[in-house]
């Protein structure tokens, strides 16, 4: 293995740590900041370190020390050193936003090609997995604890999901089996955190499905929720995730776009392609941001019209594949 580097380098004289994600946090945000708070509080013990995140859904809770993460941030709170982790642009930290200004240095590890920077330093790589995969790269794995490793292992999972999406190299099951070796429950963690869903997610999913509609010649599928359908599911916008996948799943399909209502007339849409459309670059156009095969933007208007921006925009980007 290459010599690695440590996130120690860029604690020199630092005093007071604090860490966060981004807003509506996800598994590999959630596991990649537990995964840096754990590491921290084990290695460097005289650094106070605080972890800010939004609350995570219950499927998290068996993450060490998740009680700890704060989703307020003190009127009075401050570091010398803000991590930032997944979160694709500045303007999309979650509870710790406050923060960015006040912060003597930044220190920012992701893996969205649409992140334009702006931190003291930055380690962007878009071809990782995740970013648990890429802050882990600044982690000595002889000096990690289990529930260390099982906080990134969850990262990983979530954002592959479950190893399968193409961002998963040969060295990110290299790293997953070296953090199988520290003992971890991963069939657990798979199980309990990504495929198990609760009765009313799965019927909202069905719901989904079933008024789904193809367009493109079974090219692009697409669904939608609206705020009435969701409150009859009893379903809030933390019971989404998995729809877009689902909706993907579907044979001759290369894109899916699953669209909910957050509040009337915002609404929170997310894009997956399998192969050739890309994604991240549709949810630019309209000032959201993400991956080449998963996705996502707001849009202000009503779900209808949302629809019918999204369905138009596809119209190039599913073309341009035609040979
Ligand atoms: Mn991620």
């Amino acid at each position: 293995m290459t010599q690695k580097r440590e996130i120690g380098e860029f604690l020199q004289g630092v005093r007071h740590v604090a860490i966060a994600g981004h807003v509506n946090p996800d598994g590999d945000c959630i596991g990649s900041c537990m995964g840096t708070f754990l590491y921290l509080r084990d290695n460097y013990p005289d650094i106070r370190t605080d972890v800010y995140l939004e609350p995570a859904r219950d499927v998290f809770h068996f993450i060490a020390d998740l009680d700890k993460a704060q989703d307020i941030l003190p009127e009075d709170a401050g570091c010398d050193l803000l991590i930032l982790l997944d979160i694709s642009s500045r303007n999309r930290i979650g509870v710790a936003g406050g923060l960015l200004e006040k912060a003597e240095k930044t220190l920012c590890f992701d893996h969205h090609v649409t992140n334009p920077g702006g931190f003291t330093w930055f380690f962007n790589e878009p071809g990782a997995s995740s970013a648990s995969e890429v802050v882990c790269g600044f982690m000595d794995e002889d000096r990690m604890s289990a529930d260390c490793a099982a906080a990134i292992y969850t990262g990983i999972v979530h954002d592959t999901g479950v190893f399968q999406y193409a961002s998963t190299s040969p060295e990110t099951m290299r790293l997953a089996a070296r953090l199988m070796e520290k003992q971890i429950p991963f069939s657990r963690i798979i199980d309990q955190s990504y495929y198990q869903k609760s009765w009313e997610q799965n019927r909202a999913c069905g719901q989904a499905l079933q008024s789904s509609e193809l367009f493109y010649g079974g090219r692009l599928i697409m669904s939608t929720l609206s705020a009435e359908e969701m409150r009859a599911l009893h379903v809030t916008p933390a019971d989404m995730d998995g729809i877009a996948e689902a909706l993907r799943s579907t044979i001759g399909v290369e894109a899916s776009a699953f669209m909910y209502e957050t509040e009337p007339g915002l609404c929170k849409v997310s894009l997956r392609s399998k192969e050739t459309a890309d994604v991240s670059a549709l949810a630019q156009t309209f000032g959201g941001g993400g991956h080449m095969r998963a996705a996502g933007c707001t849009l202000r208007c009503s779900l209808a019209e949302a629809k019918e921006k999204i369905r138009e925009g596809f119209g190039s980007l599913l073309q341009e594949e035609q040979p």
